[in-house]
């Protein structure tokens, strides 16, 4: 069975906190970094960038799992620093070329993930599987922090996990991003997902310590 891993949502993350909140994320052995790059073409919404992520490749050693809302991704895929072991998602919907993307991923020496809307279907994967490392499902429609999951999501995932292990991707990777709450993270990880991101739902609630939320949220996907 695959690891499970938290991926906290750094757009949710108290920026004026961060040094100390990259410290305890660390100490809780968080294995990646969710960075949403948002383009206001391809979602309604503008978020990180691309100087946030060099700035976080200094500061802390979790790899990063950046996910790029982005439309015409193809030609973009330059503009982002990576380092060895961190993800690249593109949305299928945002490829014209996704083969190439993916294939461009990884010769940057990156993990290739795509990632597909609630309303898109598993097909769009059948000429791929061979180029990626892990799929991200959006259990919301992509765009905003704080949304409700969309119910057949669950139902998405699971067949998605039998869909790998049938035909030899048993490696293969499944992430879940949006409104992993600690409820909703069990029923996902039931499912077949093994990294979660993590936002306002479970780890970045006021006055709530981080730690707090990590450990419940470890409890819940075990
Ligand atoms: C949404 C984005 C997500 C959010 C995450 C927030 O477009 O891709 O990664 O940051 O879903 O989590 P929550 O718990 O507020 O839904
Ligand atoms: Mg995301």
């Amino acid at each position: 069975m695959l690891k499970k891993m938290i991926a906290p949502s750094m757009m949710c993350a108290d920026f004026l906190c961060l040094g100390d909140d990259l410290r305890e994320m660390k100490a809780c052995g968080i294995e990646y970094l969710h960075i949403d790059i948002m383009d206001g073409v391809f979602v309604p919404n503008f978020t990180l960038g691309t100087d946030y992520i060099k700035k976080l490749h200094r500061a802390t050693d979790i790899p990063l799992d950046i996910h790029l809302m982005v439309s015409d991704v193809d030609g973009k895929l330059d503009w982002f620093e990576v380092r060895e072991g961190d993800y690249i998602s593109v949305h299928a919907e945002a490829c014209t070329h996704l083969q190439r993307a993916l294939a461009c991923i990884r010769a940057k020496g990156a993990k290739a993930m795509v990632a597909l809307n609630p309303g898109t279907s598993l097909s769009v994967l059948d000429e791929i599987l061979p180029d990626v490392d892990g799929i991200l499902v959006m259990t919301v429609n992509p765009g905003f922090a704080g949304q409700k999951m969309v119910p057949q999501t669950l139902e998405k995932i699971a067949r998605l996990r039998a869909y790998l292990d049938a035909n030899g991707y048993e490696h293969v990777d499944i992430e879940a991003d949006g409104n992993v709450s600690f409820e909703n993270a069990r029923k996902m990880s039931d499912a077949g997902a093994n990294i979660f991101v993590a936002g306002t739902s479970a780890v970045f609630v006021p006055d709530v310590p981080l730690r707090v939320g990590i450990e419940k949220l470890r409890e819940a996907v075990k």
